[in-house]
């Protein structure tokens, strides 16, 4: 790949000004529940999107992708601003353009050049990432506040322009993370509580090689699952004011956590809900429970126990969310059997990556072990770099002066 710098003199003719470099994340642990306002625990990555830009002087954006794969895109910035057609990756350039362009004043746009070696559709983050590099681009050139905690919710706010009804986690760790650490991120107000990752304990990412595209079929799914949640919750809170076991109902599934045990809310909530509603709600308030004990986990070092949440999580993501398919569930598997402390799924689902957990002396035989009983089986790969890697954890977005 030629210097980012190279390629924005050959396709703009003059030298950039600005370099922006937005991480993609994984999630360690917490999924599905973002949207449920309940805390998550996610850690930035080594990969990023990085955008050569120079502000221009009127409002056009003219967004140059280094990747055969995406063609170039350009567009006037204004609140109006239509999208293009479904699956597109410009959507997620316009999403940050109309975002900021509705709530601010906005006169200049852009010209640039993405690259990116974040796996694209593998629950890494890579749509966020560039939502939020275009979104920070837009915002330095155009003299608007990005201090981390309201920027966040603004982008997280922009995405939702292509259709996902996400939550906010992969907003937040991009642009927040800190070097060597997860962050336990928990929302309104956003708060991200740093962790450091024990030096012994590596994170590898395997990608199923299946796509799981949020703006395609996926997304329906992805969004079932937010209303289901919704859904369960409300029966739940009013069912449980109505035979006066609460006072005011509440608004929230974090002040439900907080107020009930959950084995007995779920005692509760089986009496109430349909098998469905109840697998969705029994997934979100033991999902919630396992973030708490990850991050304790962590704080000890105590390997063993957050590889035991991994699992616990990737099962109850199989059987109660409904979003695993056979080759993260096989994955997960043969991450375990070469000496993993602990696999799971990891972003949406339905496709993508998991990630698994080793101590450093043994991440050697659990790649080796996915090399061979996974990958090997399917036959030759492209980009298998991107696949199959140790993860770092990274600091957050980052802006310079070239
Ligand atoms: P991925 O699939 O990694 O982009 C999505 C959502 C998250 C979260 C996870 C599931 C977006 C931008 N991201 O992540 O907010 O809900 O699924 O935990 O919609």
């Amino acid at each position: 790949m030629n210097s980012i710098e190279e390629v924005f003199k050959e396709v703009h003719g003059c030298l950039p000004a600005l370099g922006v470099r937005v991480p993609g994340r994984v999630n360690l642990i917490g999924e599905h529940i973002d949207y449920n306002d309940l805390p998550v625990f996610p850690m930035a990555l080594q990969r990023s999107v990085r955008i050569a830009l120079s502000p221009r002087n009127d409002r056009m954006v003219v967004l140059h992708s280094d990747d055969d794969r995406f063609s170039s895109v350009e567009f006037e910035i204004g609140p109006e601003l239509e999208p293009s057609r479904k699956g597109s990756w410009g959507n997620y350039v316009k999403a940050p353009a109309k975002e900021l362009a509705h709530r601010f004043n906005m006169q200049r746009g852009f010209d640039g050049v993405l690259q990116s070696d974040i796996p694209v559709a593998s629950g890494l983050s890579s749509s966020s990432a560039i939502v939020n590099a275009v979104g920070l681009a837009l915002a330095h050139i155009n003299e608007i506040s990005t201090e981390t905690r309201d920027f966040a919710s603004v982008m997280a706010e922009a995405e939702r322009f292509v259709g996902t009804q996400g939550g906010g986690m992969d907003q937040a760790i991009s642009l927040g993370a800190r070097d060597r650490s997860a962050a336990r991120i928990s929302f309104h107000p956003l708060r991200l509580q740093h962790v450091l990752v024990p030096d012994d304990w590596c994170f590898v990412i395997a990608d199923s090689g299946e796509v799981a595209e949020k703006s395609g079929a996926l997304q329906a799914e992805y969004n079932l699952r937010r209303a289901q949640c919704e859904q369960a919750f409300e029966i739940v809170v009013q069912n449980l004011a109505h035979q006066g076991r609460i006072g005011d109902p509440f608004e929230s599934y974090p002040e439900l956590c907080e107020a009930l045990d959950t084995q007995r809310m779920l005692v509760f909530a089986e009496e109430v809900l349909t098998e469905t509603l109840y697998r969705r709600f029994r997934h979100v308030v033991t999902e919630a429970d396992r973030v708490e004990g990850a991050v304790q986990q962590m704080v000890a070092a105590d390997i063993r126990g957050f590889g035991d949440l991994m699992d616990a999580s990737h099962e109850s993501l199989r059987m109660d969310c409904q979003v695993s398919n056979a080759a993260l569930d096989e994955l997960v598997q043969v991450a375990r059997d070469g000496g993993a402390m602990g696999a799971r799924l990891t972003g949406a689902g339905f496709g993508g990556c998991v990630v698994a957990l080793a101590e450093r002396h043994r991440v050697d035989d659990v790649l080796a072990a996915l090399r061979v009983d996974y990958y090997a089986r399917r036959g030759p790969m492209e980009r298998m770099n991107e696949r199959l890697f140790v993860a770092v954890p990274s600091r957050g977005a980052s802006i310079r002066q070239i």
